[in-house]
């Protein structure tokens, strides 16, 4: 029997709104992931452990809707260059303070190593096919075996 697919779920650190992870989990279990759930305020370190205890796992999907997602994920760049969160993040909800948003407010996330955003929860299904795709292509390149250390992903 093929391993179910595996994400690690969770509510970027300062942030407390539940209703889309509660959404976003339902819907990934629905069709047929197993999904990790951390819930609200889970620092860049708590996904680490996850990584950690579910090597299996093959992204890490934060939520932020409070504006604050790139102060919450200050920690990423240091966790994924020391291979801690070894598998793609991608990021989704209301990605920084006030009704008119800036493009450049992406740029930044993109630098702190998130490899997808993502507008629509609707878009997940296929961002982790592609994520999968592309992190099993990035090891094939390497000859090296899953998961090894850290690639460098492209953001997109
Ligand atoms: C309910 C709510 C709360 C509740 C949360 C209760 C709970 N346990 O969840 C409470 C009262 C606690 C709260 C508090 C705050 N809130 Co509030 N809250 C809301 C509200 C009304 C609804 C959010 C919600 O649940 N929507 C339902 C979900 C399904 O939809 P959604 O959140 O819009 O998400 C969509 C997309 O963003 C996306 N998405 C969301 N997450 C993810 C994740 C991934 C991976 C992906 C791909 C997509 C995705 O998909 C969803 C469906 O399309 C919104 C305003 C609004 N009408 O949207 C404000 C809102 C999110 N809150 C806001 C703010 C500012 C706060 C506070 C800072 C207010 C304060 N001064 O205290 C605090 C922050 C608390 C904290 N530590 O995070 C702002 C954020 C503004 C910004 N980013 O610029 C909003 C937009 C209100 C506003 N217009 O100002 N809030």
């Amino acid at each position: 029997m093929p391993q179910q697919r595996k994400i690690i779920l969770g509510v970027a650190a300062s942030d407390a709104h539940a209703v889309a992870n509660h959404l976003i989990a339902h819907a990934l279990r629905g069709i047929g992931y197993t999904v990790v759930n951390l819930g609200t305020c889970t620092p860049v370190a708590e996904f680490a452990q996850a990584c950690r205890e579910h090597p299996d796992a093959e992204a890490v999907v934060i939520g932020s809707l409070n504006g604050h997602a790139h102060e919450d994920l200050r920690d990423l760049p240091a966790a994924k260059a020391a291979g801690t969160i070894h598998c793609p993040v991608a990021l989704g909800g209301n990605l920084s303070v006030g009704s008119r948003k800036d493009p450049s407010a992406l740029d930044r996330l993109y630098r702190l190593g998130v490899d997808r955003i993502v507008a629509d929860p609707t878009e997940l299904p296929a961002v982790l096919d592609e994520l999968r795709a592309a992190h099993a292509a990035v090891y094939a390149a390497a000859g090296a075996a899953e998961p090894a250390a850290e690639p460098v992903l492209v953001a997109s």
